[in-house]
């Protein structure tokens, strides 16, 4: 190369070099401020999805689900303050405890005029939407735009409200939640201003009627039944009184789909008819030409007893994990809205569910109980670009720390009064997992209602749960998770544990002191509720 040419060159690459510097100087810091989409569903459990490993979720996996864990993190042990749907959604809004947002248990009306999550956003300049379940009677607040289901929802041509406007919607309820989501994205996208859209599911809440399309996916799938399916429960007080057992509790037509008879598409026992009722013609014709076949097979075998029983797990999971594949199809076709337009990068997407579930876990479905599988709920986050791929926490996390999380990534200060921690650092690996905190706690409060939970507070370690069940009864349970995972033993009064015991409970009383749990959280029902509840539900 000649001289004047290689000098040539590096003039040149002089004059790029400053150029960018030039370039990196005179730009105003615009701070990236993420849009953000929380996808919650009902009632989904950790099980049930494949990246949590479990067996069954490996069976009938979710894929798309999935990817927001390949792309970003899953939180491995993330627990909800109140297993139930009104109270974790009021949690989620607030960053507070349901004794601090007021949101006790499901049926009591959630203040609207306190302070939340997507009014902190609003305020700061985020468009905010609510699309799909609701269910803290009365109407969103702090939201430019929402089209809620009316009250749980249905899944088949769901009533949906927008301002005081009910409309019955033709559908399925996960598409057209997802539907919708997509024309307010589609809407909403081109501003500069970020945006903040909770997309809600009804799926997969009772009474898990699959889409036409999905509704005989699992019918050569045999999952697997929990070894506590038949349990005793010994040392279980409360246990001993639900109304939440698979084979006992569940309305053959309404939950499990059977049929009264051979060749009959009529329904067994169905009390809410409204959910059947509300199909078109078509509808019901094709969902009974699907059911027909496989109730007819059942009838054919003349169960009884245990087989029966586990001919009802069986066809319980079928229908929910076929009630998950919209779900899982919604999030897919919500991540690949965001790569089309080029909008993943910038955009945190959150999927969870409002608490966990049991798939038959102590013969159970519901949720409302400390024991892990209700209170575990799913949570996977992606952030390209901040979160790294496949990142795994096992941090003790709680749904009271969502709103700070998504304050501090808006940055947005976190109020004082807010009860959770900020996640970020956690996600983004820059926080000591194991000090991240030492113990959640937890508080039920709805009873009685629908399944007859009896209250109960507790504290669970990374190791161990004590928990107190009291109103019309006064029972503690301890467990340890590591040599008793699904929860069988109850230890409270075993000599070999009391230090352990002492501990937890001193644990249990300073979370209660911080939280601020005061006397009137402990207030029990009358004997004549008791009773007026035991009639209605039994
Ligand atoms: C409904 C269900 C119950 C369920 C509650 C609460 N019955 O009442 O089984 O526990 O919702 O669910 S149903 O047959 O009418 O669906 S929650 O997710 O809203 O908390
Ligand atoms: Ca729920």
């Amino acid at each position: 190369m000649k001289t004047h040419t290689l000098l040539l060159l590096c003039a040149g690459i002089c004059l790029m070099l400053f150029s960018c510097a030039q370039k990196e100087r005179t730009a105003t810091p615009v701070p990236e401020r993420p849009n953000i989409i929380f996808i919650m569903a009902d009632d989904h459990a950790q099980q049930a999805i494949s990246a949590y490993g479990h067996p069954i979720g490996r069976i009938a996996p979710t894929p798309n689900i999935d990817r927001i864990a390949r792309n970003g993190a899953i939180f491995r042990n993330n627990f909800c303050t109140n297993s139930i749907c009104g109270p974790s959604r009021a949690v989620i809004l607030t960053g507070k405890h349901s004794h601090r947002n007021g949101f006790r248990k499901n049926g009591e009306r959630f203040d609207g005029s306190q302070p939340t999550l997507p009014k902190y956003l609003k305020k700061e300049g985020y468009r905010t939407a609510m699309i799909g379940k609701w269910h803290l009677h009365g109407s969103p607040t702090g939201f430019d735009y929402w089209d809620m289901l009316n009250d749980q929802g249905n899944y088949y041509n769901p009533e949906f409200i927008q301002g005081s406007d009910t409309t019955v919607t033709p559908g399925y309820a996960t598409d057209l939640i997802t539907d919708k989501t997509l024309a307010w994205l589609d809407k909403n996208t081109d501003s500069t201003q970020p945006f903040f859209v909770m997309m809600h599911h009804k799926a997969p809440h009772r009474n898990w009627m699959p889409a036409l399309r999905h509704a005989a996916m699992y019918d050569s799938v045999q999952f697997p039944l929990p070894d506590n399916y038949f349990p005793s429960y010994e040392g279980q007080d409360a246990a001993k009184e639900q109304l939440m057992t698979i084979y006992e509790d569940m309305y053959e037509g309404h939950d499990l789909k059977m049929s009264i008879a051979e060749g009959s598409t009529t329904l067994a026992s169905n009390p809410w008819t409204n959910d059947f009722d509300r199909m078109s013609p078509g509808q019901r014709r094709q969902w009974d030409s699907i059911y027909l076949p496989k109730n007819d097979a059942m009838h054919r075998e003349h169960l009884t007893g245990k087989a029966l029983a586990e001919w009802k797990g069986q066809r319980y999971l079928q229908d929910y994990m076929a009630t998950i594949a919209s779900v899982d199809e919604s999030v897919g076709r919500i991540l690949d809205y965001l790569k089309e337009k080029g909008m993943d990068k910038n955009t945190i997407v959150i999927y969870t569910s409002d608490q966990g579930f049991y798939l038959g876990e102590h013969g159970w479905f519901d949720k409302r109980f400390m024991y892990e599988e209700s209170l575990r709920m799913p949570l996977l986050v992606q952030y390209p670009g901040h979160i790294r791929k496949n990142t795994e926490i096992k941090a003790l996390t709680q749904n009271l720390d969502f709103a700070p999380t998504l304050l501090e990534y808006a940055g947005i200060p976190v109020p004082e009064d807010f009860q959770g921690k900020s996640m970020r650092a956690l996600l983004e690996g820059e926080a000591d997992q194991e000090n991240f905190r030492n113990a959640v706690y937890y508080h039920y409060y709805g009873y009685p209602d629908f399944h007859m939970v009896k209250k109960h507070y507790g504290v669970r370690t990374d190791r161990y749960k004590l928990m107190h069940f009291y109103d019309d009864i006064d029972r503690w349970e301890m467990y340890d998770l590591e040599k008793d995972p699904g929860e069988n033993h109850n230890i409270n009064d075993s000599a070999a544990y009391r230090e352990i015991r002492e501990k937890l409970l001193h644990t249990l009383d300073s979370l209660q002191q911080v939280y601020g749990i005061t006397e009137e959280e402990f207030q029990k029902a009358t004997p004549e509720e008791i009773e007026k509840a035991y009639e209605f539900f039994e």
